[in-house]
């Protein structure tokens, strides 16, 4: 490993933000009127060809700048544990949001070192904002640092969330936000993990919660939420990983993740 880590995390993230912006002129800038849809595990799963095209060049632009690098797509898929640096990446988070041309689609992109996120990017096409992070530099959106405020007590939270594709398991998470939402303020369905987690470092939720993700939709917004100073980990309290993540205030983190266990949202 290079004997600058800092040094290499800014290289990775440069690579990083250039090839979303690279990705938001193809599928938001240039979107077509119309492309191709195609269902994946449920039949409102979908993967369109504009998730394909962006993966595809996010791949050209990250193997050009570094071909020694493995890159872990949603689309593509990889080998994470191939290469000392691993790329996750999801090319469109929000993959319902951009078929219906909602706002609340994201590009991101992840570097990771011997399993250890350095650096991340999430570019938001709809509002036009691109979160930044790098493990010990800090989190930003458009450049200015991202630092969370006091947090509120857990009935005055607002929590954000999501849910599965299959029927039955949107059932059971079903039944955990109906035993959530008396306890807190309220609460938000946007439809990108990566989003979710950047509003919780931006202060635009104070928590957010999710089971059944995978690494290409957490990495890259989990750093930005650490370092902006939330706490972010599974829903069981132990370090974040694929099909379970919560991050909040470290102040309501506890709180709430006892919470959420008590409703069985780690079990769904
Ligand atoms: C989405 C996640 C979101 C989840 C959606 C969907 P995709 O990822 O980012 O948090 O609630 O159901 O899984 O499939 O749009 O890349």
């Amino acid at each position: 490993m290079t004997a600058d880590p800092s040094a290499l995390a800014d290289q990775l993230l440069h690579i990083a933000v250039a090839a979303a912006r690279a990705a938001v002129v193809l599928i938001h800038d240039e979107r077509p009127a119309t492309f191709e849809v195609s269902a994946k595990s449920t039949a409102t799963d979908h993967v369109t060809e504009m998730d394909r095209a962006s993966e595809e060049l996010i791949r050209s632009i990250i193997s050009t700048a570094r071909p020694d690098d493995e890159v872990v797509g949603e689309e593509g898929g990889g080998d994470p544990g191939r290469a000392e640096v691993t790329w996750w990446v999801d090319p469109i988070d929000g993959t319902t949001n951009y078929v219906y041309d909602h706002p609340g689609y994201a590009v991101s992109i992840a570097a990771a070192i011997d399993g250890i996120t350095v650096a991340g990017v999430v570019a938001d096409p709809t509002h036009g904002r691109t979160y930044t992070a790098t493990r010990g530099g800090g989190a930003a959106c458009d450049g200015r640092p991202l630092r969370l405020a006091a947090a509120p007590p857990l009935e005055q939270a607002l929590v954000a969330t999501g849910f599965g594709y299959d029927a039955a398991r949107r059932a059971e998470q079903g039944a955990v936000v109906a035993g959530l939402l008396p306890r807190v303020r309220d609460i938000r369905r946007m439809g990108a993990a990566a989003l979710d987690l950047c509003s919780v470092g931006a202060g635009r939720v104070d928590a957010y919660y999710e089971a059944g993700l995978s690494m290409w939709d957490l990495a890259a917004g989990a750093l930005v939420a650490d370092e902006a100073g939330a706490r972010v980990g599974a829903l069981d309290g132990g370090p974040v990983r694929p099909g379970s993540v919560l991050a909040a205030h470290p102040d309501l983190f506890g709180p709430l993740r006892d919470l959420l266990q008590d409703l069985g949202a780690d079990r769904t």
